[in-house]
């Protein structure tokens, strides 16, 4: 049975997002929400004609080219978008040529859809145009999941009340900017008998693209025309339209760049010669998806809206995701827009991750392995800052080198320009990519890549720990001084609770990875040692940071401060700055935001969140109750961080506030669908996506990790009456079919009786 919810911009069924009005206003936004792609490219919902101020994108991840400023950014590539349809008057010699856009004439009907199972985004319009001839059109698009360097556009036309002359227009367009900026430089274009081609270079990065375009007609007498306008290459055909009578033209596009082959132009002319027709692409795309479905779909019943919202999260968290490169990772943005220029932050490990762990443990590898790829560059930037082993940028993009800006440009002519501080202080992510690396480890089983690149990636990150510590006598405690933690409001505080757990938690994984390898890898583990200068003396000093780093906690109450001196902050209400519209950053500005008891983003809470599956510190159910208590409140939830709602929905409904666990859920989960923050036009929020897997999973579900396997504990949300997934957990597949009140895994039928907080994941 189909379900369907609506809201103030769309029509939800199960798996199609309908949008029946089209909005200039809301132009760049829904650009973003009617993204596609396949895990190799994304490409923004901009339309096929073109409008007034469109922002067209097309994303290859791992394309990057120098800019100033941000130093690198994804650059757009070439657009394969360009379908013009051009209504002529009823002989080749009536001049009247009307270009069909929504600017111009009258739309009588405008529906746009986007089909999460297949990737397909589609619009049927009907249109007048200002001469009053009506026509229905209808355009589909995919970027085929079956084959990533094949792209494919179909367009059905018909005419409601004239006959007379079409003209259709495919091209590529070979100018594509971001945001003024033209990354590529032509080299070349051509003709073939398929069709067109194009060859083009980044600036500075030197990666050469090749695409190549073909077009076919049908339900008519038509030939094609080319015209190779420079860096503009054509396909045109004209045909004589009949009243009623529907034709069809297809447009399929090859695309491959020198990141894969030496020779893209080659490749894309050779591709499209063999290439079947679009209902034959179509199919392999389905196929492609249906195999990606039966491993990741969420079925949720009771809730239209969420059951539609859930899967639109997880499609963008797909089509992100890079099935055949290792050497990429998901940007913060994914491959759906120009904020953070396609930089990659914690949020792939922290929050994205683990959906494709549990689902995709192939793409979570590859995601990995990208961390694995870039330790030169971590390890640069360790040096330049006068510490050891590897220092992880927190803003990354293709070498592993930080690439945060150092400043932020004020945008007022006489404001000053703000100095960003995260790219040297916001360290925990050190920490972060081991305990993704880890916990891939414990959830695969997977020892090839532990051994090969894990390991690397958890024992130079620690070793960075060892030379950042600083050790002070008085207190006979190690500290970690000068950070900015989760919660960026306080942006130079000692002694974060969230930095310093986890990169003891770190420190004491990576003793359990090192004594591993050694015993079951000694070859890998000698090598490591030399290639690290990894000597006992440093596994020694380890031991002492795990047994004397600094934590201010008291263990009367549980209650932990989230960094030294936070509890001698002025403190805040949050309940008088309701109706406010903006962070409490923009409302008190960022000095003052740093002297006030007021949280960015779950910081201890988040830390808790992490540690939820380790048997100690702090993980108790009354430490969470008081932390809750006294953190959620000065949290700035909705105008604060993205990242922020998904984590207090988990830790909502584990303390059984279930009201307050949905009301924050639907902030992230329709964070882009209803642009509650305003900024869907600069692309997709990853970390809110992956966010939302891990509410549903971990918080309405209830998942706990066992020795005997996942199980859950579900607390469905009301009005939830179904909850059903899959697991993939040490080789196999977990299937949960929830239902409230259900305390069961289908596969591994494991009852628990309240364990929740005495869990470990299983040690090797
Ligand atoms: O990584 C996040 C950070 O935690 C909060 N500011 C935005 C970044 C990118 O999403």
């Amino acid at each position: 049975m189909q379900t369907e919810g609506r809201s103030r911009h769309f029509i939800y069924t199960d798996w199609i997002l309908t949008e029946t009005q089209f909005d200039p206003d809301q132009l760049h936004s829904k650009e973003t929400v009617f993204t596609i792609g396949n895990g190799y490219l994304g490409t923004k919902g901009s339309f096929e004609e073109g409008y007034p101020h469109a922002l067209p994108a097309t994303f290859i991840n791992g394309v990057y080219d120098d800019v100033p400023v941000v130093y690198t950014e994804l650059a757009n590539c070439p657009d394969w978008l360009p379908l013009v349809v051009i209504v002529n008057g009823e002989s080749p010699t009536e001049t009247l040529r009307e270009r069909f856009r929504l600017d111009q004439g009258e739309i009588l009907r405008y529906d746009r859809q986007l089909d999460l199972r297949y990737g397909l985004l589609s619009r049927y319009l009907r249109w007048r145009s200002p001469s009053g001839k009506t026509i229905d059109i209808h355009f589909e698009r995919f970027a085929s999941l079956a084959d990533q360097h094949v792209l494919a556009q179909r367009c059905h036309l018909t005419p409601v009340d004239f006959d007379g002359l079409i003209e259709v227009q495919g091209s590529i367009n070979g100018y594509p900017e971001n945001q003024g900026f033209n990354h590529w430089e032509g080299l070349d274009q051509g003709k073939t008998d398929q069709g067109i081609w194009l060859q083009r270079r980044t600036r500075h990065s030197r990666i050469e693209l090749g695409m190549g375009a073909t077009m076919r007609i049908s339900g008519a007498e038509a030939s094609l025309q080319v015209s190779t306008a420079p860096g503009y290459p054509t396909l045109s055909t004209t045909y004589l339209a009949k009243s009623q009578q529907t034709v069809t033209v297809e447009k399929i596009v090859t695309i491959f760049t020198s990141r894969e082959t030496e020779t893209p132009v080659s490749a894309a002319i050779e591709k499209l010669a063999h290439l079947p027709d679009y209902a034959t692409l179509l199919k392999a795309n389905q196929q492609a998806w249906d195999e990606i479905w039966q491993q990741s779909d969420i079925l949720i019943e009771g809730d239209s809206t969420a059951a539609f919202a859930v899967r639109y999260n997880l499609f963008q968290l797909l089509i992100a995701g890079a099935r055949h490169d290792d050497r990429v990772s998901i940007p913060a943005k994914t491959l759906s827009g120009f904020g953070y220029r396609g930089h990659i932050f914690w949020d792939t490990e922290i929050f994205m991750l683990p959906f494709f762990l549990f689902t995709q443990p192939a793409i979570a590898r590859n995601l990995l392995s990208y961390r694995w790829h870039t330790l030169p560059g971590a390890r640069r930037k360790a040096t330049h800052y006068g510490y050891k082993g590897a220092m992880f940028a927190w803003e990354s993009a293709d070498t592993g080198d930080e690439v945060t800006p150092r400043w932020a440009l004020g945008n007022d002519f006489y404001g000053e320009d703000v100095r960003i501080w995260c790219r040297d202080r916001e360290i925990h992510i050190n920490a972060d990519i081991p305990y993704a690396a880890w916990n891939y480890w414990q959830t695969t089983g997977d020892d090839e890549w532990m051994q090969q690149r894990g390991a690397e990636i958890i024992l130079d990150a620690a070793i960075f720990w060892g030379s950042r510590v600083e050790f002070n006598s008085e207190r006979q405690k190690y500290e970690i001084r000068g950070v900015i933690g989760v919660d960026e409001y306080h942006e130079f505080v000692h002694n974060n609770a969230f930095t310093n757990r986890m990169a003891q938690w770190h420190l004491e994984k990576a003793i359990a990875v090192y004594d591993w390898l050694a015993q079951k890898f000694p070859e890998r583990a000698t090598e490591l040692e030399q290639k690290l200068k990894l000597t006992p003396e440093e596994r020694t000093h380890w031991q002492d940071i795990i047994a004397k780093i600094l934590f201010l906690h008291d263990p009367s109450t549980e209650l932990i401060e989230q960094f030294e001196g936070f509890f001698q902050l002025e403190d805040i209400n949050l309940a008088d700055y309701e109706g406010r519209d903006r962070s409490m950053q923009a409302i008190l500005g960022i000095e003052k935001t740093n002297k006030y008891q007021v949280i960015k983003q779950p910081d201890i809470l988040m830390l808790l969140y992490l540690m939820r599956e380790s048997a100690d510190f702090p993980y108790n159910e009354k430490a969470l109750q008081t932390n809750w208590n006294y953190y959620a409140p000065r949290t700035d939830i909705t105008y604060g961080s993205s990242l922020g709602p998904a984590v207090h929905a988990i830790l909502a409904s584990d303390l059984s506030r279930s009201a307050e666990a949905y009301e924050v859920f639907m902030q992230a989960l329709m964070v882009d669908l209803e642009d509650n923050r305003g900024n869907t036009s600069d692309g997709i929020h990853g970390a809110t996506a992956g966010g939302v897997w891990q509410a549903v999973i971990f918080g309405f579900g209830g998942i706990q990790l066992t020795e005997n396997g996942p199980v859950a504990n579900c607390h469905l949300p009301d009005g939830w009456t179904r909850l059903k997934f899959k697991l993939h957990w040490q080789g196999k597949w977990h299937d949960f079919d929830l239902h409230k009140g259900q305390v069961t895994s289908l596969r591994s039928e494991f009852k628990i009786q309240n364990s929740k907080f005495k869990i470990n994941y299983p040690h090797k």
